[in-house]
């Protein structure tokens, strides 16, 4: 194989004396069924009491993929096939790296045998779905190479589009990054009933970033800088596909669009100024359209959205942007690469974003690139109208929920190699007081920014003392927010090279400690001395963060934002989508979300986590237990 690998598949195979000849020559289909998993709850057999309506066959494994011009690019790569059942379950995307696109209706029992023929260890996780815990692709259940797992699981959301993903520990951030990845379409009667635009005129739009040598083959840094703020790519995909371009006919079209990035967050809208359409979000259609001069996308997020491009002159062209927008990446971050472009253009920070020295390909998060150009190849008259009324659905109120004045903490830290959710990185069997939730029951859950992970170290995160705990901490991080704003510019700057690693070099020699005095190994910061000083590099660190909470979707409450952070919030709040059923919510800079989340049917455990995937990876990831 020509193409780098992530350095924890090196590690996995120098353990295991595993080669790429080693996992070819694996047992057949029927061995790998007998094999036990030596590790977590491991490989499962299918039960045979569960009666599929649809049967896949869903296999991971090394491949390679046209996507540049020339080369091949080596990559990971899902396939899937329909063993009983309605052949279109599986609908491929040619050519693509991506898993193809599944489809399933509302009530359906769907058996999936997932074999894993990569070399390293892998699970898969059905980002979105309803499913009970020990199918949920949690990293415990991991399957190691050659092995088989079999999910069993009734379909039980309603329409919408969803995401399978590997969940392994420590590799979702590579082996997504790598190639694995596809959508779950959810079809049902309601959605059917509308008439929206089908088959050729509803198109999934899955968009990536990525970075590739001069060979073609994918580039993954593991820097420090990559590991803090994300792994961004220098050019965006769409679908699998560089330099996108969908042929159009002069009609509305539904676009199922999906961010599959691992950091990158896009400020969605039309170059010629049209309005975004918006039928869905991550849990299916709105109860009516909602029109934005653009839209918000995170990692983990989707929107399903209406373009009608009628009226428009054949051989025309419209392209769908990501625009500029603040508050992505940390301040002191942003106002660097500010400065630099300035520099480079002889204009001030208002002046085009971060061109010039950061060298036009480097595509930074935050400035305004193309995303995929639709070009207008027909021009026919049959139309069909945006319905005005989409869906119906229960609206949940604080008064429903079982813990109307304690809201379940999510609070998020930040400090450099060190994210953490609650105060504490991820580790298996770490379930706190306030994780454990009862069965069957509407709990509100309080999302915000808790810097340094001072709050729960403190034990402030308890279901008992939540509001307390926040409102101290809202008290004092506004009296931190002047001292990190005097100059948030360039610190980093003397050290040359990465962005951040001034920063990060002054932070490094220091120990973070838990609240139980042990050192926790993923952590380079020390909060033990009291909010002072973490607080104020937890203001400096504070960038958006999309936080994903496995199971049901939930519905958000309310969004408010204290600080300094409401210049940058005011370039993104217009294309924030507060209605409709989410399972995955983009936390800006100074921003605090609550929402309602029903925790029914099945108990166990569910992680939550930051979808920045470099940020899971690093810790930023914790399970609640249905109980
Ligand atoms: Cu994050």
């Amino acid at each position: 194989m020509s193409h780098s690998f992530p350095s924890s598949r090196r590690r996995f195979m120098q353990l295991t004396g595993l080669g790429m000849a080693g996992a070819a020559s694996f047992p057949s289909w029927l061995d790998a069924m007998e094999m036990k998993s030596s590790k977590g709850r491991g490989a499962v057999k299918a039960d045979p009491s569960f009666k599929a309506d649809v049967e896949l066959d869903l296999v991971a494994r090394s491949s390679q993929a046209q996507i540049l011009p020339g080369k091949p690019t080596g990559v990971f790569s899902y396939s899937a096939k329909v063993m009983t059942g309605p052949k279109d379950s599986v609908i491929e995307i040619p050519g693509s790296y991506l898993g193809p696109l599944l489809q399933f209706r509302t009530g359906q029992k769907v058996r999936i045998q997932f074999k894993n023929e990569l070399p390293e260890e892998s699970i898969v996780h059905w980002h979105g779905l309803h499913v009970p815990a020990e199918q949920d692709g949690h990293p415990s259940d991991s399957i190691l190479p050659g092995e088989v797992r079999v999910y069993e699981f009734e379909i039980k959301n309603r329409a919408g589009l969803h995401i399978y993903h590997p969940h392994s520990h420590e590799r979702t951030a590579t082996q997504v990054y790598y190639g694995l990845a596809g959508g779950i379409l959810i079809r049902d009667a309601e959605e059917e009933k509308l008439g929206l635009p089908a088959g050729e005129f509803e198109l999934p739009l899955v968009i990536q970033d990525r970075r590739f040598d001069e060979n073609n083959q994918l580039v993954y840094g593991r820097t420090l800088h990559d590991r803090t703020l994300g792994f961004a790519g220098n050019r965006v995909l769409v679908n699998g596909k560089s330099d996108p371009v969908f042929d159009v006919s002069t009609r509305a079209y539904r676009l199922r669009v999906m961010n599959g990035s691992n950091s990158r967050i896009y400020k969605l809208a039309w170059s010629d100024g049209t309005a975004i359409s918006v039928l869905g979000v991550d849990g299916g259609l709105l109860e009516s359209p909602e029109i934005r001069p653009y839209v918000m996308l995170a990692p983990g997020e989707r929107l399903d959205l209406w373009m009608d491009f009628t009226g428009r002159g054949l051989g025309s062209e419209l392209v769908l942007k990501s625009l500029a927008f603040k508050g992505a990446l940390p301040k002191m971050h942003e106002a660097m690469m500010a400065k630099m472009s300035g520099m480079a253009h002889g204009v001030g920070e208002g002046g085009g974003m971060m061109g010039g020295m950061m060298g036009h390909h480097e595509l930074p998060i935050g400035s305004e690139y193309a995303i995929a150009r639709f070009r207008i190849t027909r021009v026919i008259s049959e139309n069909t109208r945006m319905p005005t009324q989409l869906s119906r659905y229960r609206t949940y109120r604080l008064s429903d929920t079982a813990n109307p004045d304690h809201p379940i903490p999510i609070g998020v830290s930040e400090g450099p190699g060190s994210m953490l959710l609650n105060g504490r990185p991820y580790a298996f069997d770490d379930i706190q007081p306030f994780e454990r939730v009862p069965l069957n029951t509407l709990q509100l859950v309080e999302i915000s920014h808790a810097h340094g992970g001072h709050e729960a170290s403190q034990g402030k995160a308890s279901q008992t003392d939540a509001k307390e705990g926040h409102e101290m901490e809202a008290g004092s991080s506004s009296g931190m927010n002047q001292g990190a704003s005097a100059d948030p510019g360039m610190k980093g700057m003397q050290h040359g090279g990465g962005m951040m690693s001034g920063m990060m070099g002054n932070m490094s020699g220091m120990k973070h400690e838990a609240s139980d005095g042990k050192a926790q190994p993923l952590s380079g910061m020390d909060h033990g001395g009291g909010m002072g000083m973490m607080g104020g590099m937890g203001m400096m660190m504070s960038m958006a963060h999309p936080i994903h909470l496995h199971g049901q979707q939930f519905q958000v409450l309310s969004r408010s934002l204290s600080g300094d952070d409401a210049g940058d919030y005011e370039t993104v709040k217009e294309g924030l989508i507060t209605s409709g059923f989410k399972d995955t919510v983009l936390l800006m800079p100074g921003e605090k979300i609550r929402l309602i989340k029903p925790f029914e049917d099945f108990r166990g455990r569910f992680m939550y986590h930051c979808h920045n995937l470099e940020h899971e990876d690093l810790g930023m990831m914790r399970e609640f237990e249905i109980l």
